[in-house]
């Protein structure tokens, strides 16, 4: 039978603190593969770019006031879901067409910086069910005080120290052993070499149409 008839694409998702480098190495990444002729996307959360991202954006830079609850419901709103603003079902089509998505940032921000603030981890959890489940999450390890030290905290409400503390506490309660970890201290070719095994690996296995798309 043609392999290729199962073939579908990877929800590859990069998390970590402010500062951490997911930007970049999703960056590096997405051009390497697409250079080697894999079909890929890069996307990130939240899309500051729709209507409610821009009520986001307007918060995280200081320039509106909400309240914790309020910040993430719409935050929930953004990330890759059902019917707003259509993000789940193009995630959906996008993977079962062969195409690869690698994702800067997905629902575990959104719990981690929520709780953070101190709101319920349950609470914060509760409205991520049913989303797509990523079939690998990468967390760029970093600890606080280096990130901080990289400079470049844009002034943003979440780049603080203290906060980026309480966030990094929560992300380590919401990491499970399938995720894998990258020390981001090492030099940046060595980080960028484990992040490109561990997502080929990744969409090998997809390739071979092992288990269906996931939902959380
Ligand atoms: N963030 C991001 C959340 O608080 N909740 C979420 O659900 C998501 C996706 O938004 F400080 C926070 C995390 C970060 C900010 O910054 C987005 P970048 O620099 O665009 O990743």
């Amino acid at each position: 039978s043609n392999e290729n008839n199962n073939a579908r694409g990877a929800l590859i998702v990069l998390e970590g603190l402010d500062r951490s480098g997911k930007t970049s190495q999703c960056r590096r990444l997405h051009s390497r593969l697409v250079e080697q002729g894999i079909p890929i996307e890069l996307w990130r959360f939240p899309d500051r770019k729709t209507c409610v991202g821009q009520m986001i954006s307007s918060y995280l830079a200081n320039k509106s006031q909400l309240d914790d609850q309020t910040v993430h419901l719409l935050l929930v709103l953004t990330v890759g879901r059902k019917g707003f603003p259509y993000f789940m079902s193009l995630m959906e089509s996008k993977l079962k067409s062969g195409t690869t998505l690698i994702v800067d940032r997905y629902s575990y921000s959104g719990v981690a910086f929520s709780s953070a603030k101190g709101l319920d981890i349950e609470w914060c959890k509760a409205p991520e069910r049913g989303l797509l489940a990523p079939d690998l999450v990468v967390y760029l390890d970093i600890s606080p005080e280096k990130a901080a030290e990289r400079g470049g905290y844009g002034g943003e409400r979440y780049e603080q120290l203290e906060f980026q503390r309480e966030v990094s506490q929560q992300y380590q309660i919401l990491r499970d052993g399938t995720w894998k970890i990258i020390d981001v201290c090492l030099p940046v070719e060595d980080i960028e070499k484990q992040l490109r095994e561990l997502v080929l690996d990744c969409i090998t296995t997809c390739q071979r149409g092992k288990g269906d798309i996931g939902s959380a």
